[in-house]
């Protein structure tokens, strides 16, 4: 796995250099069990129903752990979730992600994520129904703001290290949405504001991907969820991200040399634990 110029180690070094690292054990900051926070209660947002879609149970960890399904069909990239009505989601929150980031002592549990995918031949669709109480966005570094990170590992060999074949993609709140890595692949997205949170549609196609379409096709996968709501870290930069909540695959041996000074492992620098997309189901 190489790390070029202008690449995986400028951002990756770049993330290190913030200072985003893991000072707090999320069990010991009070309320972190807590389920309803700041006024909105996580396990049966409004925003689902403002998508129309139902709202999924967010305490029972999905069987297998770390898998999920892109359904066959083609999807318009619009901000409208009609088409998502009876998609295979899956959701994580603060009790079941597999790893959490806190940097703000002040913060209490408030962010919830519901996503799907599905796939045409030409195309990976995915859509995300985020539950928060305070949506931000201010900041010049989109990680800063309220977001949802993807992972991909287009070969599905984990190993470790971002390559050519993997990708990062982070989708703002706001609606904009970028390849962090790589020029390539083109993030198409849209963003809705809802009444305790958003939505994000986004699509990249598999041409751009430069990896093959198939039926069946197994490729790593990871979400995270940043969350900013305004409170004060210890991190010397412009209102930064007071949470990261990630949904991978924690069964899998991490690669401990890949995320550098981090003391956690992390799927934005390790694609070791992504968890899996299957391509139909
Ligand atoms: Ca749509
Ligand atoms: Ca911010
Ligand atoms: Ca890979
Ligand atoms: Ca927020």
């Amino acid at each position: 796995m190489k790390r070029t110029a202008g690449g995986p180690a400028v951002l990756l070094g770049t993330l290190a250099a913030t200072g985003m690292c893991c000072t707090f054990d999320p069990s010991g900051i009070p309320g972190a069990t807590e389920n309803s926070i700041h006024g909105i209660d996580a396990s049966n947002p409004d925003n689902a129903a403002d998508a129309g879609v139902a709202p999924v149970d967010a305490s029972t960890p999905e069987e297998p752990p770390g898998t999920t399904w892109a359904e066959l069909a083609g999807v318009e990239v619009d901000g409208s979730f009609g088409e998502w009505a009876s998609a295979a989601w899956t959701v994580f929150d603060h009790r079941t992600a597999a790893h959490a980031d806190l940097y703000s002592r002040s913060y209490s549990p408030s962010v919830r994520v519901q996503f799907a995918a599905r796939s045409s031949s030409s195309e990976l669709f995915l859509a995300f129904i985020v539950s928060d109480n305070d949506v931000v966005v201010d900041s010049d570094r989109i990680w800063d703001d309220d977001s949802i990170e993807v992972y991909l590992d287009l070969a599905g060999d984990a190993s470790g290290l971002y390559g050519d074949d993997d990708h990062l993609l982070i989708l703002r709140a706001d609606g904009r949405c970028l390849s962090a890595l790589r020029q390539f692949p083109t993030v198409k997205c849209v963003a809705v504001p809802w009444s305790s949170g958003y939505g994000i549609e986004a699509s990249v196609s598999w041409e751009e991907l430069r990896a093959g379409y198939s039926p069946g096709k197994t490729i790593g996968f990871g979400v995270g969820v940043n969350d900013d709501d305004r409170l004060p870290t210890d991190r010397d930069a412009q209102s930064p991200v007071d949470a990261y909540y990630g949904w991978f695959d924690s069964s899998r041996q991490p690669c401990k040399e890949c995320c550098r000074d981090w003391e956690h492992p992390e799927p934005w620098c390790d694609t070791s634990r992504l968890g899996t997309l299957i391509l139909s189901r």
